[in-house]
């Protein structure tokens, strides 16, 4: 499958690891946009959240709490933003869903 994000759980693109399980990937955005911005990924190719599916109840959720323990590691005792972008117009740019992790620095609303 032509997917960027499955070609980094292969590790056919390289990436930093961060955390890693059975369900979910994470590593540093390529662009960040915060001193933290991880991107969460589910392992299994699933589009965009708009396409999870009853199946996927148990991954969304861990990929949910993984967000959480790694907003701990990296200490955003301040708080924190995540951010899935679903679609053409959620503004999704790649399509395997993840989960934005950004922090470190004070967020603003409404985003662009
Ligand atoms: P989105 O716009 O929500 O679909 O976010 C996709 C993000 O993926 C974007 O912030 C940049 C990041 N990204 C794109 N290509 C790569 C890559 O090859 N490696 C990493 N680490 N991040 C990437």
């Amino acid at each position: 499958m032509d997917c960027l994000f499955c070609k980094i759980v292969s590790g056919d693109i390289p990436a930093t690891r961060v955390y890693e399980d059975e369900q979910v990937l994470a590593f540093p955005d390529i662009h960040p946009q915060a001193p933290t911005h991880l991107l969460i990924i589910p392992k299994k190719h699933i589009r965009s959240h708009a396409e999870a599916a009853a199946g996927d109840k148990e991954m969304l959720g861990h990929l949910m709490f993984a967000a959480g323990e790694l907003a701990r590691e990296k200490k955003l005792d301040g708080g924190y933003r995540l951010v899935i972008n679903t679609g053409p117009d959620g503004g999704q740019t790649v399509d395997h869903m993840h989960v934005h992790l950004l922090g470190g620095r004070p967020m603003h609303w409404p985003p662009g």
